[in-house]
């Protein structure tokens, strides 16, 4: 096992890693920036280092200055967290050249599941379901023509580089096909250095499901079921719950199970999300893989048991899963939602400043991943997340009960938040039943305004 473990993150999810470190006898080394001398979760690492200014450009994602950093204060790995630099496999490639285990995929499993077109055709080969459209990427207008036809408009242009909603197109007809292939490309070549695309049939109403997987990165992967993300605004999650409600048991196994094949093909080791869209039939589409942890994480792990941070660490050690597939059972039914120091009234303006109050919820089933506290100033450099309120018991009903009241005792002030926005959202009809998809939070939010 790693003796020491520099942290390439900040925020909540730098909290999560050191507490993840610290129950496993590691010692842990966060890096920061100026804006994030004064960081809360600072105080709980072991060292930290300040590698450059406020901009990320200039500190988080400094390739160079964080493994100068894992040098001088002799770590063995590096958990990059969510964001930032997880996601990069120059940097995971840069980290086994400087022999520094990255804690995550090797740099050939993140690139074979990064890019879409090669994630797809080996999704394929899984039997994970996949959206009909073009095989591989568009390389003749008239064979995305023909494809577009046979599988029927509306169709919808992909970036194979994109994700999270950039470089995508959708097109009723045949006549803005081409313009749409061509615009796409050339947004995707300027964001991504990557100007390829292909054609899936566009499914306009859906759920957003997806299932948390853990590879061992020899060709074995489990899964630890699925988690629904249907409550987003503008490609931002709000609210996510573990298990998704109202999905047949045998289709949500089955889909659950072709998951995990998939990482296991995929020679993947550590966390890796396998993201679907649900349509009414409740039939199953993969969109994408996320080859990091992600912000939802402890929905799975309040349902499962598991720490997936720590399954993470051991993974990357060379350690084997601490479980298998038939002792990771579900109990019961987990909601977390995302408080951002955002101001709903303004179009979501994000609040940097002085934090004066912060009287956090508790009780029986309420967690709270949070860095921040009263005093805390936030700084005006980085996402609005300021920590995720998570709840759980027996089932759904109940979760949300108790998440109302968990919403009622959180106090945030002076700055606007998310907080009030969640207690509507969990009022509503649409998210009671579980009867949304994912147009359903800016459809609500455009009929208040
Ligand atoms: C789709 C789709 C409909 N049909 N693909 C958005 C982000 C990226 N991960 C893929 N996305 C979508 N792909 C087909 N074939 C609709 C979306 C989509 C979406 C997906 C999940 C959650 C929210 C969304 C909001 C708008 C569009």
């Amino acid at each position: 096992m790693f003796d020491r473990i520099l942290i390439a993150n900040r925020g909540e999810i730098a909290l999560r890693v050191i507490r993840a470190c610290r129950e496993l006898g590691i010692s842990t080394v966060c890096v920061h920036s100026t804006a994030d001398a004064d960081g809360p979760w600072l105080e709980w690492a072991d060292e930290s280092i300040c590698i450059g200014p406020g901009p990320a450009a200039d500190s988080y994602l400094r390739i160079d200055r964080i493994i100068s950093a894992a040098e001088c204060a002799k770590a063995d790995a590096i958990h990059p967290g969510y964001g930032f630099l997880a996601e990069n496999a120059e940097f995971a490639t840069v980290c086994r050249d400087c022999e520094i285990a990255f804690i995550g995929p090797s740099p050939e499993a993140m690139a074979l599941l990064g890019d879409k077109v090669s994630c797809k055709r080996m999704a394929r080969k899984a039997g994970t379901p996949v959206f009909p459209g073009t095989e591989g990427e568009i390389d003749d207008p008239e064979e995305a023509r023909q494809v577009a036809e046979e599988v029927g408009y509306p169709v919808i242009v992909k970036a194979s580089a994109g994700g999270g909603g950039r470089g995508m197109r959708v097109v009723e007809n045949e006549a803005g096909l081409m313009d749409a292939i061509e615009s796409a490309a050339q947004e995707a070549s300027a964001a991504f250095g990557n100007g390829s695309v292909y054609i899936e049939k566009y499914l306009a109403k859906a759920r957003h499901f997806e299932v948390q997987t853990i590879g061992d990165g020899q060709g074995g992967a489990v899964h630890l079921f699925e988690r629904d993300c249907t409550s987003q605004r503008r490609h931002q999650k709000l609210i996510e719950e573990a298990p998704a409600p109202n999905v047949d048991r045998a289709k949500r196994d089955l889909v659950c199970e072709s998951a995990a094949r998939l990482i296991g093909a995929a020679n993947y080791g550590g966390a890796a999300t396998v993201e679907f869209l649900m349509d009414e039939h409740q039939d199953f589409y993969m969109l994408e893989v996320n080859t990091r942890v992600q912000v939802e994480h402890p929905v799975t792990e309040m349902i499962t048991g598991i720490d997936i941070v720590q399954e993470q660490i051991r993974v990357a050690a060379g350690e084997p899963l601490s479980v298998s597939q038939d002792q990771i059972k579900v109990n019961g039914h987990a909601i977390e939602c995302r408080i951002n120091a955002e101001d709903p009234d303004r179009n979501f303006m994000p609040q940097a400043g002085l934090i004066e109050t912060f009287d956090p919820p508790g009780g029986l089933g309420v967690r709270v991943d949070s860095h921040a506290r009263a005093g805390y100033r936030i700084p005006p450099n980085y996402d609005s997340m300021i920590g995720k309120l998570i709840v759980h018991a027996p089932t759904r009903d109940q979760a949300i009960a108790r998440m109302q009241e968990a919403l009622r005792q959180f106090r945030i002030g002076p700055m606007k938040t998310t907080i009030g926005l969640h207690r509507r959202m969990l009022d509503r009809p649409e998210f009671k039943t579980a009867n949304f998809d994912i147009k359903w939070v800016e459809n609500w939010l455009a009929e208040q305004a």
